[in-house]
């Protein structure tokens, strides 16, 4: 008898502590919430191709004998990517980037050979943009390290003094023996920003 009126009385103590402990954090929480400010980062797209179709979008891209086909192995936005074969490359139109001053990002999906041909050592894949004073590498995928079955997710920042209002991407295989040959793939380029709203 006199073990069981511990125990409930145990009990009774245990629970008074756990909702004072509850009413503690609600009343944390509430302050919490009524000082911090309802604002969100939102993910702006300035420019987007996924390439859907097998044209080319020339609103969007100058081309330089660069095809969209189904040689390459599970695009991430099948059943396309752009094949860019030796020699070629491709360049985007203008995009105007004056007014950001948030981070801007460039991103695509990457894979070389696919069902086509292989880039050979230093047959790499270059990418470029154009400041002001002319184009400016931003990124150099090596053959030996880039999957030839797997696109590959790759992000770059832009840094800031090359955003301007005529900004362009390109990206470029010049050193592949030929249009025949030495297959790279890219895929869902996109290039963004954010904004707090
Ligand atoms: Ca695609
Ligand atoms: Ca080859
Ligand atoms: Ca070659």
């Amino acid at each position: 008898m006199k073990d069981k009126i511990i125990i409930r009385v145990i009990s009774i103590i245990i629970l008074m502590i756990v909702m004072v402990k509850c009413g503690y954090k609600e009343k944390i929480k509430g302050i919490g919430t009524a000082l911090t400010p309802l604002k969100e980062i939102v993910v702006i797209e300035l420019f987007k191709d996924n390439f859907s179709s097998t044209n080319i979008d020339t609103t969007k891209w100058s081309n330089s004998e660069c095809n969209i086909n189904d040689n390459g192995i599970e695009p991430p936005s099948i059943p396309y990517s752009l094949d860019i074969p030796g020699t070629a490359s491709i360049t985007s139109k203008p995009v105007d980037l004056s007014q950001y001053t948030n981070e801007v990002k460039l991103e695509f999906y990457i894979e070389e050979t696919g069902w086509g041909n292989s880039p050979e050592y230093g047959e790499d894949l270059y990418v470029y943009c154009s400041n002001e004073n002319g184009w400016v590498e931003i990124g150099r995928y090596i053959v030996s390290e880039i999957s030839e079955t797997n696109f590959e997710s790759k992000s770059i920042t832009i840094d800031k003094t090359n955003l301007h209002s005529k900004f362009r991407i390109r990206f470029s295989n010049p050193y592949g023996t030929g249009v025949e040959y030495d297959d790279w793939y890219i895929d869902n380029v996109r290039i963004t920003t954010t904004e707090v709203q």
